[in-house]
């Protein structure tokens, strides 16, 4: 089957996660991507929160699948050489550095253009312009910045971030529909362009419901957050909302039978309005289907904590997965709270692809989560993550038409 990307080759400049969580799904798409790597040295993630000795992290390799690696000193005169023929040959180069360090290896988008004026030049950074545009930006940065962390968590802790990594991952998603949009440009136009996007974007972007909330604010209390059944008045910022569903539709986490040993032992219960008549028979309420104080969602809004408490004495009785069997034939949506070690362990996951086993030669069997993203027309098949330089003789001569001789001057002057 071919795939949707083929034929495409991408000049991969990325490094940690932001980055290379977009060169991943691209190379999943059918992409050849070509990871530049420093010689000797590679993504400072090969070494980070290593669990086997000697192995390339799960770090790294769970975020750089289907990609050839090369290393090149591009700061070296004749790793530039090389560079400039790899621009020639790609389509797309993809890079998250720090701002300014890829005018200051002397590849500025003028320079790129000159090069190869088809080329597409995709960049991640922390922030857009503006007053932190050459700030370094890690994930919780980002979702500090982002609006994400003020909003999450409880009213009366700290502010939160969250273990979804919407910063790199949600930034490299971002930046991969930005790249795919600017390539289909590119065959109208002939030309290449200049794609950024910023990971303080991309949180905000994802959290675009909480900006919506500041706004409400202006017009009254958000009477769908707890606080407001709880009569504690509103400030001036959207305020951190616990678990309170970010929607119309009152949503809560709730303990369920086990709640006391298993930390995980928990259900989302959503008090969708149209099926208020089946939550009601379900939990032994029938009453309140025509009670003159539960009838409606707005009489309702007022006093969410109580009616959780008496859903919450209900699913107190049942398991997570019992209350999923009870609810979801009456149309109620809930949601069991997966660990990550049932998320492992889960078949229909594994029939999807969605979680995968790869073998690995210095680490062995791992798993990994495949494409999120299914076409029919294009089946991945996720490969091992390239060893550091493993396809370097193979890109220099196939890729970029060396010969040996040529290959063995490009080594001996140490830029690959
Ligand atoms: N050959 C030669 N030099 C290379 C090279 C190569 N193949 N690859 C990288 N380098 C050089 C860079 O040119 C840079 O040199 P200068 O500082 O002299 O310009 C140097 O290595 C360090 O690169 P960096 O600044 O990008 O890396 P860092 O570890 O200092 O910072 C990070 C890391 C992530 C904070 C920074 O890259 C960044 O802010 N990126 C943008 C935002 C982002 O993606 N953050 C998410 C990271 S995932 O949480």
């Amino acid at each position: 089957m071919s795939k949707a990307l083929d034929g495409l080759r991408i000049l991969d400049f990325t490094h940690v996660q932001s980055g290379p969580t977009c060169t991943q799904l691209l190379a999943w798409m059918g992409a050849d991507v070509i990871k530049v790597e420093r010689p000797g040295v590679g993504d400072a993630t090969r070494q980070q929160l290593m669990d086997v000795e000697a192995a390339d992290s799960l770090y790294f390799t769970m975020l750089n699948h289907n990609k050839r690696s090369l290393t090149l000193n591009s700061k070296n005169e004749t790793g530039k050489e090389v560079l400039e023929r790899l621009i020639k040959k790609c389509d797309v180069l993809v890079e998250n550095f720090a701002p300014g360090a890829l005018d200051r290896m002397g590849f500025s988008w003028e320079r790129i253009q000159e090069l190869n004026p088809r080329m597409i030049l995709a960049s991640i950074k922390g922030f857009g312009p503006g007053p932190y545009e050459d700030c370094k930006v890690y994930e919780n940065v980002a979702q500090c910045a982002g609006g994400s962390a003020s909003t999450t968590g409880f009213r009366d802790g700290v502010p939160m971030v969250t273990g979804a990594q919407i910063g790199d991952s949600g930034t490299g998603l971002h930046l991969a529909l930005g790249i795919t949009t600017a390539l289909l440009q590119r065959e109208k136009t002939g030309r290449g362009q200049k794609v950024t996007a910023s990971m303080q974007d991309a949180v905000l972007n994802l959290c675009r419901v909480k900006l919506r909330d500041q706004q409400r604010l202006d017009h009254g209390p958000l009477k769908e957050y707890s606080q407001f059944g709880e009569g504690v008045e509103f400030g001036e910022a959207t305020p951190r909302a616990g678990n309170d569903s970010g929607g119309g539709q009152p949503g809560r986490i709730l303990k369920c039978k086990g709640w006391e040993t298993d930390p995980n032992a928990y259900t989302y219960f959503i008090t969708q309005a149209a099926v208020w008549k089946n939550i009601c028979d379900v939990i032994g309420k029938p009453e309140w289907k025509e009670h003159p104080d539960y009838a409606t969602p707005a009489l309702r809004l007022s006093q969410l904590n109580g009616i959780f408490d008496e859903i919450e004495s209900w699913t107190m009785t049942k398991t997570k997965y019992e209350v999923m069997d009870i609810c979801n034939p009456l149309n109620i949506p809930v949601g069991p709270i997966l660990s990550m070690k049932e998320i492992s362990e889960e078949p229909s996951l594994r029939d999807t692809g969605t979680i995968v086993d790869v073998e690995h030669p210095e680490r062995g069997n791992y798993l990994t989560v495949g494409c999120p993203i299914k076409l029919s027309d294009t089946d991945v098949e996720v490969t091992r993550s390239p060893l550091l330089g493993e396809h370097t003789d193979e890109i220099l001569a196939e890729v970029l038409d060396y010969n040996a001789d040529e290959i063995a001057t490009i080594k001996e002057s140490g830029a690959v």
